[in-house]
């Protein structure tokens, strides 16, 4: 494979390239990942930055229906959008991506627009790596705004949250007993809060549901990139496209905010710094699960439970093997 010209039809924002680019980042291969490594650092060179848009919410809540009348309203005003989904529960990953292509039908006949689902099986640390590429490979291609959907499980909204520059919390409507429900950490994380569904015989419930995560907000956190007023709280219908343009505009104004204020590249100075560190603990980690580490383990293990070797004698033992000097 041509990496040079496989980056300048990226870099031209065509969508194949794109593709092709996202498929060699997701691969195990070495060889591939050599490339993906030469790729990424030829395209670094752009210095492109789209906004990201890291959106999180339970099964069923309307994220796929959200992107897509939200996806639909940014290509009207002529900007160009990429969504890639975080999904690292494997069960799901067949289902949500036959889904949201009967979901996403108007985004994905647009030619702005760039949908990518979630690779199948793939475990976190996977999943965040190729999606980090992916962003950046987003970037690269000129999209104004990238989307990154995850469904809200377990460590998925922490890691999708480290690669964005908003986060969003999309809710149902529902009683006060809801509201106990989502985890404080997931409240801290959000930049805004859009209780979905406002609509119908649900639009009632959906305004006082988010009176009263409005209220919680306001109780939790004033954190400091965080302007007057903000974090809000605010209604929207994903089907009868409802509040958009004003969610929309609130997420522009925050984003100024941050930009003059010098969060925004503290903030994306600070995910590549805590990314850089995953990396490492992530393949120190990789180390020890080779054959041959998994044997010195075992073998060390037993001279340990023997009395032979200390603990720390045989961990000492097992670093060096593992980072020779
Ligand atoms: N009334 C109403 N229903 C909605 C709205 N948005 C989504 N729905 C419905 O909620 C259901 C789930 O919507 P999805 O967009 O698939 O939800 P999701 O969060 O992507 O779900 P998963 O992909 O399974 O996690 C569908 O039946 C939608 O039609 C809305 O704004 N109002
Ligand atoms: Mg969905």
């Amino acid at each position: 494979m041509d990496i040079r010209s496989l980056g300048d039809r990226i870099l031209k924002g065509e969508r194949r390239a794109l593709a092709r680019a996202i498929t060699l980042v997701e691969s195990g291969r070495e060889d591939h990942r050599a490339q993906a490594t030469e790729l990424l650092t030829h395209l670094a060179k752009s210095n492109r930055q789209s906004l990201r848009i890291g959106l999180s919410g339970t099964p069923g809540v309307g994220k796929s229906t959200f992107i897509e009348s939200f996806g639909m309203m940014l290509i009207e005003q002529g900007l160009r959008v990429a969504v890639l989904a975080v999904d690292p529960s494997s069960t799901r990953s067949g289902g949500s991506i036959l889904g949201d292509k009967t979901r996403m039908e108007r985004l994905s006949r647009e030619k702005n627009a760039f949908i990518r689902p979630s690779p199948s099986q793939s475990h976190l640390g996977g999943v965040a790596r190729r999606t980090r590429e992916a962003i950046a490979l987003c970037e690269a291609a000129a999209f104004d705004v990238v989307l990154i959907e995850t469904v809200g499980v377990g460590q998925s909204e922490t890691v999708v949250s480290e690669m964005s520059d908003l986060f969003l919390l999309l809710l149902a409507p529902a009683g006060g007993d809801e509201l106990q429900g989502v985890k404080r950490g997931i409240m801290e994380m959000a930049d805004m809060i859009l209780v979905n569904k406002a609509d119908g015989d649900l639009k009632a419930t959906a305004t006082r549901t988010c009176a009263d995560y409005a209220g919680a907000l306001r109780l939790l956190r004033k954190r400091p990139q965080d302007p007057e007023g903000f974090p809000k709280a605010m209604t929207v219908s994903a089907v009868e496209e409802h509040g958009l343009e004003k969610a929309w505009a609130e997420m522009q104004s925050l984003v100024q905010s941050r930009r003059e204020s010098g969060h925004w590249d503290a903030n994306r100075a600070a995910q590549a710094q805590y990314w850089f560190e995953q990396e490492v603990r992530a393949a120190l980690l990789a180390r020890l699960t080779t054959p041959q580490a998994r044997t010195d383990m075992a073998h060390l293990g037993a001279q340990v439970r023997t009395g032979e070797l200390s603990p720390s004698a045989a961990a000492e033992t097992m670093l060096a093997s593992l980072l020779p000097r």
